[in-house]
């Protein structure tokens, strides 16, 4: 039996072709075809940015000869299936806390120390502006080498060669999660120790820019694109951890509306980001403040950090069905999506939980795929299964807003609440049910009846955009204890999350939430862009308060300086 990568059932002769393709592909890949300019330079690209129909090459020219269909982006069988995974037969793994060290050496400078191998665009700003608040050492210190490690995703796939950060004690992919505090400022050295590029294993740049995303940070410590070093190089990025304003308009501590809570890094190496993302080069960066404490008996009392606040990576991805490696195909101009599912770098795992409530902040990695989380229990899958919303990409809502589902897409983070006393003695999942058929995006729901008229042609029928219960893909089991559980958060239906100093404003995004049952929200597929919501246009400027389910904030908004108290130049 010869399986697609959506699962289909397929002919032994398509399955051979599409192997081939697939095959042709990589060894054009290893010949050192490593970019998209490379195949516009060799005339494999369509000036529409397509791969040119090539038998034996390009599977949707085979397609285009067998389907028939006019939307060629629709071909849902382009692709040989990943070999099989058992599912939750694996623990969910959770990133270590990045560990801090004592010093540096050679000592961080205000201007790059180019002597010593570091590159960096520019002095730091932070010291200039107030050496006492942001000296050039300050007192918290990280010291990040990136490097290939092994990694076992699936016991039924082989240990896999990928690259993770190390913070001195743990080498993970995810890398460590950082725990930062506004007004402890923080410098991390990220060092490139990755192996040359003929040991990529077939892609990835041994070249880096780590990215803070979403940060208010100097644009000298952004990890920009173009700020990219290689094998040996390393690169000082200061993190002042201060409030948006601090030095403008909201003296001199800066606007509390600009908290941030949920944060990530990743590469950001321009033309590489998805191969080096891909390849692992993730993790979170969690921001705490007064407010939001990561202790549930202060502040807002949100689930303390980290036994009961658990930030979930999710990524899908490809694997050789001949090797079982992990595969990335740079020929898919329209973006991967897997047919394998990992949370924080495991296939499908299982998570024990107490009868209580968790925060988990959700993060999708990309390169490609939109999810749209549902908690689905097998037993009774016409259940609604209500969670609760409190931030979206990093700041936390006004009040917290309760809901069926929840979506987002790459790069996109959401923190979600659920009371897990509810299910107490029961196996539940959550499940991705949005329904995607290529990398451009999920399908429309334009249609009637909540379905999508995308690839009718190809598909012979109209396809729903949002799949029933249980005919998603399964993401993560909980297994929830019986009895009941110690648990010091609030009631979430008395709005124990509002912020101490907001704007009143409609609030779009929670009408949006009561209209569909689902806090909606979509954007771009590139790790690189931030998302932005498709939300009427806002009638209320200036766009300040972090009222709206899918509002950038300010820091977000990459046109002021950092210096002006607002923003690096590049933050996303
Ligand atoms: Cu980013």
């Amino acid at each position: 039996m010869y399986y697609n990568v959506f699962g289909e059932k397929v002919s032994r002769a398509r399955y051979r072709e599409m192997l081939t393709a697939a095959k042709n592909r990589r060894e054009l890949i290893a010949a050192g075809l490593t970019s998209r300019r490379d195949l516009f330079k060799m005339g494999l690209l369509t000036a529409g940015g397509m791969l040119v129909a090539k038998s034996g090459l390009s599977s949707r020219a085979y397609g285009q000869t067998v389907n028939g269909g006019t939307n060629q982006l629709c071909l849902p069988n382009n692709q040989p299936a990943s070999p099989p995974t058992r599912a939750f037969i694996e623990p969910l793994p959770i990133m270590p806390i990045a560990q801090t060290v004592p010093s540096l050496t050679p000592t961080p400078t205000l201007a790059p120390n180019t002597l010593n191998g570091e590159v960096r665009a520019a002095s730091h700003q932070a010291p200039q502006i107030d050496s006492t608040r942001f000296p050039v050492v300050p007192g918290t210190l990280y010291q990040m080498r990136q490097h290939s490690i092994l990694a076992i995703q699936s016991p039924d796939l082989p240990t896999q060669t990928i690259w993770g950060f190390d913070d001195g004690t743990h080498a993970t992919s995810p890398g460590p999660t950082y725990q930062a505090f506004y007004g402890r400022p923080q410098l991390t050295r990220n060092i490139n120790a990755l192996p040359p590029a003929n040991q990529n294993g077939g892609f990835g740049m041994p070249s880096v820019a780590t990215h803070l995303h979403n940060a208010h940070n100097p644009s000298e410590s952004d990890g920009n694109p173009c700020d990219f070093y290689g094998i040996g190089n390393f690169c000082d990025q200061y993190y002042p951890n201060v409030l948006a304003g601090f030095n403008f308009d909201h003296k001199p501590n800066g606007d509390i509306n600009e908290s941030l809570s949920t944060l990530w890094y990743h590469d950001h190496r321009v033309d590489f980001t998805a191969q080096n993302t891909y390849k692992g080069l993730v993790g979170f960066y969690l921001l705490f403040n007064q407010f939001d404490t990561g202790n549930e008996t202060t502040g807002f009392r949100l689930p303390s950090f980290p036994q009961f606040d658990i930030p979930l990576a999710f990524a899908d991805k490809v694997y050789d069905p001949t090797t079982g490696l992990l595969a990335f195909d740079l020929f898919n101009l329209d973006g991967i999506l897997g047919d394998k599912f990992l949370v924080n770098g495991k296939i499908q795992p299982f998570f024990n939980v107490q009868p209580r409530r968790y925060r988990f902040r959700l993060l999708d990695t990309g390169p490609s795929r939109f999810y749209q989380f549902f908690l689905t229990d097998p037993n009774n899958l016409g259940a609604t299964n209500p969670f609760w919303v409190i931030a979206n990409d990093g700041n936390l809502l006004p009040v917290p807003v309760q809901v069926q589902s929840v979506r987002i897409g790459v790069a996109e983070r959401v923190d979600i609440i659920i009371d897990f006393s509810q299910f107490a003695g029961k196996t539940i999942y959550l499940e991705n049910r949005l329904n995607q058929l290529n990398g451009q995006g999920p399908v429309d729901d334009f249609g009637p009846n909540g379905t999508s008229q995308e690839c009718t042609q190809v598909l012979g029928t109209t396809t729903p955009s949002i799949l029933p219960a249980g005919q998603g893909n399964l993401l993560l089991q909980f297994n929830v204890a019986g009895g009941t559980a110690v648990d010091n958060n609030p009631d979430l239906q008395v709005r124990p999350v509002e912020r101490p100093v907001v704007h009143q404003r409609p609030l779009h995004g929670l009408q949006h939430v009561q209209v569909h049952g689902a806090a909606k929200q979509r954007g771009g597929v590139d790790p690189d862009e931030p998302q932005r919501g498709l939300d009427p246009p806002d009638p209320h400027p200036p766009r300040r308060a972090p009222d709206h389910i899918a509002q950038p904030t300010t820091a977000d908004a990459g046109d002021r300086e950092f210096a002006q108290g607002r923003d690096s130049i590049a933050s996303q």
